[in-house]
């Protein structure tokens, strides 16, 4: 038995290194513009095959996400979340326009940065995808069954919510925090008296592990600085989130030199756990608040929006131990963790060299109540405390750093435009590659978990410039996929990228693809309006009100002739995809309509409101080529005159 593991052993070892010997001679030999000449293929998904992972990439200021194939980068999709869509008729159609309501109303656009996958002890799960609004604070929740959004709350007492929307470790809490401080509750004020009176919020959303359904547990009133970005504890600091932190100084105008005058500003530590059962005891204040929960029924394929008017809010004073802060210098960005939990990395964005504090120093200084006074309060460490180490002079301008799991760590550098790899531990830089241009964040596949796959490093850069065939003023963002499995990173591949991706997540897409739903089944479907068979076919009248009650299948409506429609009715043609085989949508479309096309699943209802203005005969029909007889998929509907007394009728091939 020995043996035989030992020959094992052995024989993964010797393959290892074959391994290793042809990846270094195929990198030995360079290509045109610096690539080697095996680059192609290394991002090569042959016609048929499928990528090795889902990379999501925030869509920046379209609201939406969208789903690329890595190593290939082709897109696969464009999901959309907080922003209508017109693709597949996503707040649009009747069922979804609840899933963009907010206090303000319908907001049918946001400004989405940070994706992040649900995780189970700490690596990834699969189950769903999170991504935060920013403009009008909102979080998402996005199935990734059927990658749809199912569910969206929005976040009182937030304004900016860019420090978002990163989770614990076994998904108990998505975070979000908000980036302007603001008055709370919400009152006109003089914006003369910020300091000392706004507050920022940083609100702990709990996740139902069966349904993944959202709740505020509690929200943590913190002094009115910027709270910029954030990340779990994990592992041994599980129990704790870090959030960085600019502006300390409380400035309200002139930020870019007012709110940096401080050498250091913090990185907040918060005991999560600890405020948890603070709260969990009865702790914490209820105040009013206005907000809206919006959730997607797969059965109904309807949202509704719910609006709540309560949220529990907790003064870190009253939880003594609860947060803490690390000085970090300078207006630091990303707040980073790394896989063992261990190290905190505050990247200073105008720091010549880059922090990493230490957990277990931390809890040191904590238990030795080593303390550099307060803030607000709040006890503040000392620096050298709890300093693990320093990355010295990496680059200018570090924004984000990702992990590969095997003890490197990946910064961003803005300014310098590049990537630095260097070594947690050691400090040392061990690589760095130029990108182009102005990188922002990077992502490792599972970079934010216990268990990267650190095979690629993607670059999600700021500005395009020449890097792609020109298209006049406007131009979509880059990524560049880089190799990490080697000493040195590797340059692989530029692919465009909509919108403005910000942070990204990627997950190996065998814990994806095979969940990956290909139907509604038509007889679960609960819509009220679903028409599941032809007897149930009709059209009904209520005042102005016309509902149609229609279904489809390859290749026709029923019904395709509707007659006794006036001008001055609002007209809901609630339609049901009767196919039930994978990827045979039908998609809807009628002249005139102040919205989009319905693109219908199979097995799903959904509804289109039309309001005709002009009495005609006018033409529907199916706009996705569903069959060689979509052509021929098409309907009439006649509209009358408001004073017409001609009777509702409809029918499918008669005379
Ligand atoms: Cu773009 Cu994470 Cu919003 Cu940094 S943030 S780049
Ligand atoms: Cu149905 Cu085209």
């Amino acid at each position: 038995m020995k043996k035989s593991i030992n020959i094992l052993f052995f024989l993964v070892i010797a393959a290892a290194l074959v391994g290793c010997n042809n990846g270094n001679d195929k990198k030995g030999s360079k290509g045109q513009g610096g690539l080697s000449t095996n680059a192609a293929e290394r991002v090569y998904v042959a016609p048929g095959e499928h990528d090795e992972f889902y990379g999501f990439m925030s869509g920046g200021f379209s609201g939406q996400l969208g789903v690329y194939g890595l190593p290939s980068g082709r897109l696969l999709k464009v999901l959309p979340v907080f922003s209508q869509n017109p693709e597949n008729g996503w707040g649009y159609s009747e069922e979804t326009k609840p899933m963009l309501n907010t206090s303000y109303g319908f907001v049918p656009w946001d400004d989405s940065h940070h994706p992040d996958i649900s995780q189970t002890n700490g690596e990834l799960d699969g189950r769903w995808i999170f991504i935060n609004g920013n403009n009008t604070p909102r979080i998402a929740r996005i199935g990734l069954e059927s990658f749809k959004t199912e569910e969206i709350i929005e976040i009182p007492n937030s304004a900016g919510n860019h420090s978002s929307s990163f989770i614990t470790e076994n998904t108990e809490y998505v975070v979000a925090g908000t980036r302007f401080s603001v008055p709370v509750p919400q009152k006109d004020m003089s914006i003369n008296e910020y300091k000392g009176n706004f507050k920022g919020a940083l609100t702990f959303i709990n996740v139902d592990q069966e349904t993944g359904r959202m709740g505020i547990k509690f929200q943590l009133m913190m002094p009115g600085f910027n709270y910029d970005l954030s990340h779990p504890g994990r592992d041994k600091s599980h129990g704790w989130f870090f959030f960085t932190t600019y502006n300390t100084e409380e400035a309200h105008s002139l930020l870019e030199v007012n709110a940096s005058q401080n050498d250091k500003d913090f990185i907040a530590a918060v005991n999560w756990k600890k405020i948890e059962e603070y709260v969990n005891n009865g702790g914490g204040t209820k105040v009013p608040a206005n907000y809206a929960h919006n959730i997607l029924d797969e059965h109904t394929h309807t949202a509704t929006s719910t609006m709540l008017k309560e949220v529990l809010t907790v003064n870190p004073m009253d939880v003594p131990g609860a947060v803490y802060f690390l000085p970090t210098p300078k207006s630091p960005h990303g707040c980073d963790v790394d896989p063992t939990g261990e190290y905190i990395i505050g990247n200073g964005k105008l720091s010549a060299d880059l922090t990493v504090h230490s957990f277990t120093k931390m809890l040191d200084a904590i238990e030795n109540k080593k303390f550099d006074g307060e803030a607000y309060g709040i006890p503040i460490l000392n620096f050298e405390d709890i300093l693990a180490g320093v990355v010295k002079q990496p680059g200018l301008g570090p924004l984000h750093t990702e992990f590969d799991g095997k003890g490197n760590a990946y910064t961003t550098f803005f300014i310098s435009s590049e990537v630095v790899k260097w070594k947690v531990g050691t400090w040392e830089v061990l690589d760095r590659q130029p990108v182009f241009y102005s990188v922002g964040h990077g992502m490792i596949p599972g970079g934010n978990s216990r268990k990267p796959f650190g095979k690629y490093f993607v670059a999600l850069n700021k500005i395009t410039k020449d890097r792609y065939l020109p298209t006049g003023p406007e131009l979509t963002q880059s990524a560049q996929l880089f190799d990490i499995t080697g000493d040195k990173m590797e340059l692989l591949l530029d692919f465009p990228t909509i919108g403005e991706p910000h942070y990204a997540a990627a997950i190996p897409a065998e814990l994806v693809a095979p969940n990956s739903r290909k139907i509604y089944k038509l007889a679960e479907n609960k819509h009220e309006y679903a028409v599941l068979q032809d007897s149930d076919v009709r059209v009904e009248r209520d005042g102005k009100e016309v509902h149609i009650y229609m279904n489809m299948i390859r290749s026709h409506f029923n019904p395709d002739n509707i007659e006794g429609v006036k001008v001055g009715d609002k007209v809901y043609f609630h339609i049901t995809n009767h196919e039930q085989d994978f990827d045979v949508p039908h998609g809807f479309a009628v002249i005139g309509a102040n919205n989009a096309e319905l693109l219908i699943m199979p097995g799903a209802t959904e509804t289109l409101v039309w309001e005709p203005k002009q009495v005609g005969v006018w033409p529907f029909y199916c706009t996705d080529f569903c069959s060689a007889l979509h052509q021929e998929m098409q309907g009439y509907i006649r509209v009358s005159p408001a004073d017409s007394n001609i009777e509702l009728s409809w029918s499918l091939g008669e005379d």
